[in-house]
């Protein structure tokens, strides 16, 4: 009665998350999302050591575990047999095995086939690695050799190879048109794709007219403190090779784009400029016209995977961060060091379409209590750590996670009316957080979940429905 008592009250409370700890032996231990028994919600497989575990619904309780034989270096969940139950595949050497996925089936692994690949060499662990390829119909498995990327039945039978390797482009033609696009968070292609990984890039300066200015065509790098530090370098630069983002996050591609830049004289100020396309005339191009330069109080904090819109319009929006100016007084930093934290602020601006900038009047500033060392530990970051922007209770509009102690996370959502100062969620994590591993939305309702890494366990924060 006490437990259904609690679960009420968190109900009411609209607890967004609910926290499962998973405890791990290994510090190397790896998690990834797969959907393991068929029944269409996501679930956690665990490997430690070389003990796989299945979490359905990334619950605590596991439904199964699989010893993997000692020379395991790849896994992957598929159903390589087409009996619509997923299993899973490894490489252990030269062997490429399947165990059952079954509760109750054997744990002992099949011999599909062998074949030396680039996967027979002994890693410390085994590690996810996408196994299990759609091609026509079937589903094969990829293996690179040193120069070809094979594609062999689950019999063993060689069905397609494609030349790799790093002169591969030199002796492949991909034909005309080329297109290629990242996939962040990393999924499986669709039917047909022939998925690839990026070995070598090649930079070039296009002849363009005099006039044009010429644009990294690589594009500037999209995440974390580097591009912290594009914003700071960029501040001369002309406005186009600034750090940018996407004006539409969710749309289809196209060259609307936001500019961003620190301020160069210093002040904790950030330097926006919109690039827009001009309504179309008849008889000329289409053309884009970039803005002038708006100043918002606060760093513009780049986000790494998702460009967040937080009122679900369409258009993205700005998030920035500002920290207290260090009053010079005794007494604000003797607190400061005594009591570890210090004050930041999170202020996000809305876009108005109908002016072409961001809204001068935050939209919320949201203030946080930081400890001080995380000002320190990389300069020109944000100090805001474990930050995450996604969907986690489906309205369409973007939420925040992040940290607020090394062992404590917040949750803020948008709703219609907008989005609260305070969190709509606090989570104590039974230690610290090392990283965020993995987001995933485990229903398929656009409710993402979130598994964090911390010493000794995997935290998962589950998204509810109704929370
Ligand atoms: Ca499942
Ligand atoms: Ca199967
Ligand atoms: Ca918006
Ligand atoms: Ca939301």
């Amino acid at each position: 009665m006490t437990s259904l008592i609690l679960a009420a009250f968190s109900l009411c409370c609209g607890a967004l998350f609910s926290l499962q700890t998973i405890p791990v032996e290994q510090p190397d231990a790896q998690c990834f999302f797969a959907e393991t028994d068929g029944r269409g919600c996501g679930d956690l497989v665990v490997i430690d050591g070389h003990r796989l575990a299945v979490h359905p619904g990334a619950e605590t309780a596991e439904s199964f575990s699989i010893l993997l034989d000692p020379e395991t270096s790849a896994v992957d969940v598929a159903d390589i047999d087409g009996d619509g139950q997923p299993d899973l595949v490894a490489v252990a050497g030269d062997r490429v095995l399947k165990y059952s996925m079954e509760p109750a089936g054997p744990r002992e692994a099949q011999l599909l086939f062998s074949s030396h690949s680039q996967l027979s060499a002994a890693t410390p662990r085994p590690f996810p690695h996408v196994l299990v390829l759609a091609r026509g119909g079937r589903s094969l498995i990829a293996l690179p050799t040193a120069d070809r990327l094979e594609l062999r039945a689950p019999s063993g039978e060689l069905v397609e190879s494609h030349a790799i390797g790093l002169d591969a482009a030199h002796r492949v033609s991909f034909g005309q048109p080329f297109s290629a696009l990242p996939v962040q968070p990393p999924r499986l292609g669709t039917p047909g794709a022939l998925q690839m990984r990026i070995i070598q890039t090649a930079a070039f300066v296009p002849a363009l007219p005099e006039g044009l200015v010429p644009l990294d065509p690589a594009g500037a790098p999209q995440c974390g403190g580097s591009v912290a530090q594009a914003a700071v370098a960029a501040r001369g630069d002309p406005p186009e090779s600034w750090p940018w983002f996407r004006l539409h996050p969710s749309g289809p591609q196209d060259d609307e784009r936001v500019f961003f830049a620190y301020d160069p004289n210093g002040a904790r100020e950030t330097l926006v400029r919109v690039r827009r396309a001009l309504p179309p005339v008849s008889g000329r191009g289409r053309e884009l016209k970039l803005s002038g330069a708006q100043r918002y109080p606060g760093m513009a904090i780049p986000s790494s995977t998702k460009v967040p819109d937080f009122n679900g319009d369409g258009y993205a929006d700005l998030l920035l961060w500002n920290a207290a100016a260090p009053a010079p007084t005794v007494g604000a930093v003797t607190r400061a060091l005594t009591q570890g934290y210090w004050s930041v602020r999170l202020t996000v601006h809305l876009f108005d379409p109908a002016s072409g900038r961001y809204a001068p009047v935050p939209f919320v500033v949201i203030p946080l209590q930081v400890p001080v060392a995380w000002f320190l530990a990389d300069p020109g970051s944000p100090p805001v750590r474990h930050l995450v922007l996604d969907e986690f209770n489906g309205n369409d509009r973007t939420d925040l996670v992040c940290a607020t102690a090394p062992d404590k996370l917040a949750v803020w959502v948008a709703v219609p009316s907008g989005i609260r100062p305070d969190p709509h969620q606090e989570i104590q994590l039974p230690g610290p957080v090392q990283r965020v591993e993995l987001r995933g939305d485990l229903d398929g309702d656009g409710r993402t979940s979130l598994v964090l890494s911390g010493p000794g366990a995997f935290y998962v924060l589950r998204a509810r429905k109704g929370g």
